[in-house]
């Protein structure tokens, strides 16, 4: 690919140079190397989190006397393993020989975690068998361990899918690189109220926007379809997480 010209930045007014961690140098190249490999196709939706906010802010002291914060994330690492579970198709990888699909009988999720060396993917195994608090309690360890550089290279590796959640952040929407050789990821941003037409007149619900970036040669359109319809049917109803 034609190199991006190096150019004399203090020809422009003053700089600094700073040099970059372990971590940002790796990310870079893992980027690009995921840019330029995978054709991504990414697809939007909103999930309705009204009741499942409404649950959560109710388990607040129950979370509070198990020592654990509860956000919406766990539900979203639940809702993500239950939803690779019943759409397989998401739940592969490409083999490197070009002639086989990966089918995983195992549901790993990563977790994209913003750190002061730069971004770490720590991985939560068997997210399908686990319920809500231990998603929470191992997501806020693994989090805290990320931040703290504490994280070991096989915590990192193995995912199936991973969720990269700006929510707390903001923003309405985004297009997350896939996290090669997984083939999907899942783009969180920021929940707000808005008008939803219930049938009969307008109703306030807590809408939270959804990205799900693949990789098209794993999956079609249709496969995607049929994921993010389940993925958001789950969220928007957590009672369908115990189905
Ligand atoms: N919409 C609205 N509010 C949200 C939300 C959403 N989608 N997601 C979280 N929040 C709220 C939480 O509920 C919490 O509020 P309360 O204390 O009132 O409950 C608040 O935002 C802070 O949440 P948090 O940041 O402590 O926890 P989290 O579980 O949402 O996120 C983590 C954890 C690790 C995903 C996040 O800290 C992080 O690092 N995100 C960045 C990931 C990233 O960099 N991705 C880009 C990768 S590619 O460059």
């Amino acid at each position: 690919i034609p190199p991006i010209p190096e150019v004399d930045f203090s020809q422009f007014g003053d700089i600094e140079l700073q040099p970059m961690s372990k971590i940002k140098k790796l990310t870079a190249a893992n980027m690009q190397r995921n840019w330029l490999n995978v054709p991504h196709v990414t697809q939007f939706d909103e999930a309705d989190i009204t009741d499942l906010d409404a649950f959560r802010k109710q388990m607040k002291p129950e979370a509070e006397k198990r020592g654990v914060k509860i956000t919406p994330l766990p539900f979203l690492i639940k809702a993500a393993a239950q939803a690779l579970k019943l759409e397989p198709s998401f739940n592969v990888s490409l083999h490197a020989d070009g002639e086989h699909m990966v089918h995983k009988h195992y549901v790993h999720i990563g977790i994209a975690v913003d750190t002061p060396a730069g971004l770490m993917v720590p991985v939560i195994r068997d997210a399908d068998k686990k319920g809500i608090w231990e998603l929470a309690q191992e997501s806020a360890e693994l989090v805290e361990k990320a931040r703290a550089g504490k994280l070991k290279p096989n915590e990192m590796k193995g995912a199936c899918f991973t969720i990269s959640s700006l929510g707390a952040m903001g923003g309405t929407g985004f297009t997350p690189i896939v996290n090669a050789p997984e083939v999907a990821i899942m783009g969180v941003s920021k929940a707000q109220m808005k008008p939803v037409w219930n049938g009969s007149e307008f109703e306030p619900r807590n809408m939270l926007p959804l990205a799900v970036s693949y990789d098209h040669r794993a999956i079609n359109g249709a496969d995607c379809g049929r994921f993010f319809t389940t993925l958001v049917a789950l969220i928007s109803d957590i009672r369908r997480l115990v189905l």
